[in-house]
C-alpha cells in the first residue's frame, strides 16, 4: 500500500537536443546557479519532483515528533523536559515552513496530508522505529538529526528558492538538535554502567536505520540522476551516507561506544571509513508499511487530523469573517 517505486515524473533524462526551447532555457538557468521562483516557468516533472520531495520532507518533520513526544512526560529532569519540548516544537515549525514551500507549487496542505494518510506519500523510514529507552532520545538527536543535517546542509543550495530558504532556517535549528542529542549521549555514556549500557543499546538499534535515511544505494536510486541535473539534490545518497559515517565514527569513539559494525575500518587509501551496508530488504519492507511502528505512526496522524477538523474549520470561519470585515471597512 505504501511505496510507489516508480519515477514520479515519468520522464527520463533528456539530452539538450530533446529539450523544448523552454526546457533548454530552464536548464541554462539551473546550470548558471539561478534560483527558480514559484511563478517562473518550470517543467512539470520539476514541479512534481519538488512536491514529492518537499511534501515527504514536511511529513517527516511532523511524524518525527511522535517518537520524541513519547518521552516528554518521562524526561528525567525539568531541564531535559524543557529542551525536549523546545526541540519537538521546532520540528513542528520545520514541517510548517516546508508545507508552505510546497504550497507555492500549487498543492494544498490538505491535499498533501490526505496523500500521506492514504499511503500515496511517504515520510522518512527512520520514524517507523520505536524509542524504547531514554538514551534513544540522545541517539535520535545525535544520529537522526545528524543524518538530517548532513542531507539538509547541501539542500540550502537547492535550485528552488522557497525550499532553499526554508532549509537555511531549518539547518540552524537542526544543528542545535544534534548537539543536544550528543550532550545527552555524553551524560549517559559517562554515567553509571547501566546508563552506558543503555547508550550502547540505543546506538546499536539506531545505527543502521540512520544510514537508511539517506535513501537506497545510488544504483537503486530512482530519482537521483534527474534531481541532480535539476539541482534539486546536490549530492547522491551514497556520498552523503559516507560523509555521515566519516563524521560520526570519531564521535562514537569519543563517547567510548562501539559502532555495531564489525567491518568498520579506516581506509587510508580512500581517506574514508569502509562500512557495512544496511540491510536493504529491511529498508524496503519499512517503505512498504511493514516497519515496527508504521501502523501506529499513521494512526496517530489520522487521529490528530480527524480530531483537529473542528479547530481548522473554526480558524477558516474566523479568517473568512475577518476578511469580510476588512473588505467592508
Ligand atoms: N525513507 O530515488 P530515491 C528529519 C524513497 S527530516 C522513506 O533515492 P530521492 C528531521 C524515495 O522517496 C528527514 N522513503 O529518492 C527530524 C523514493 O520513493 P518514491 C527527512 C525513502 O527522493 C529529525 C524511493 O525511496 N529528510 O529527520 C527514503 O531522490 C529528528 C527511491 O529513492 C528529507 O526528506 C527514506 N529514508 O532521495 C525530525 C530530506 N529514502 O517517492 C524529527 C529531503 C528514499 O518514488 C526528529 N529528501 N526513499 O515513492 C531527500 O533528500 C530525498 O528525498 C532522499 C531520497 C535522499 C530522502
Amino acid at each position: 500500500m505504501y511505496a510507489q517505486m516508480v519515477k514520479s515524473t515519468g520522464e527520463g533524462l533528456k539530452s539538450r537536443e530533446e529539450m523544448s526551447p523552454e526546457e533548454r532555457h530552464f536548464q541554462d538557468r539551473i546550470d548558471a546557479g539561478e534560483k527558480i521562483e514559484p511563478k517562473d516557468w518550470m517543467p512539470e516533472g520539476y514541479r512534481k519532483t519538488l512536491i514529492r520531495q518537499i511534501g515527504q520532507h514536511a511529513h517527516s518533520e511532523i511524524v518525527g515528533q511522535l517518537p520524541e513526544g513519547n518521552w516528554i512526560t518521562r524526561a528525567p529532569t525539568l531541564e531535559r523536559k524543557a529542551i525536549l519540548l523546545a526541540k519537538v516544537q521546532d520540528e513542528a515549525g520545520h514541517g510548517l515552513y516546508l508545507y508552505c514551500a510546497a504550497e507555492t507549487l500549487g498543492v494544498s496542505r490538505d491535499d498533501l496530508t490526505e496523500q500521506l494518510l492514504s499511503g500515496k506519500m511517504k515520510y522518512s523510514s527512520i520514524f517507523n522505529y520505536p524509542t524504547l529507552n531514554w538514551a534513544d532520545i540522545g541517539a535520535v538527536g545525535w544520529l537522526v538529526d545528524g543524518a538530517a543535517i548532513m542531507n539538509q546542509v547541501p539542500l540550502q543550495r537547492t535550485s528552488f528558492g522557497p525550499y532553499s530558504r526554508a532549509m537555511i532556517r531549518i539547518c540552524k535549528e537542526e544543528s542545535f538538535h544534534q548537539r543536544q542529542g550528543y550532550d545527552l549521549m555524553m551524560k549517559m555514556a559517562q554515567g553509571t554502567p547501566e546508563q552506558k549500557r543503555m547508550a550502547q543499546d540505543a546506538l546499536n538499534r539506531f545505527w543502521y536505520p540512520s544510514l537508511m535515511m539517506f535513501g537506497p544505494s545510488d544504483k537503486e536510486s530512482v530519482h537521483s540522476a534527474q534531481s541532480m541535473a535539476w539541482k534539486i539534490k546536490i549530492n547522491t545518497n551514497d556520498e552523503l551516507r559516507q560523509k555521515f559515517v566519516d563524521q560520526t565514527v570519531p564521535q562514537a569513539e569519543y563517547l567510548g561506544l562501539t559502532v555495531p559494525d564489525p567491518d568498520l575500518k579506516w581506509n587510508e587509501a580512500r581517506g574514508h571509513y569502509d562500512f557495512s551496508e544496511p540491510d536493504w530488504s529491511e529498508f524496503f519492507a519499512v517503505l512498504k508499511g511493514n516497519g515496527p511502528c508504521n501502523h501506529d505512526r499513521l494512526e496517530a496522524r489520522r487521529r490528530a487530523w480527524d480530531d483537529g477538523a473542528w479547530f481548522r474549520d473554526g480558524l477558516m470561519a474566523h479568517a473568512a469573517k475577518h476578511s469580510g470585515r476588512v473588505a467592508a471597512e
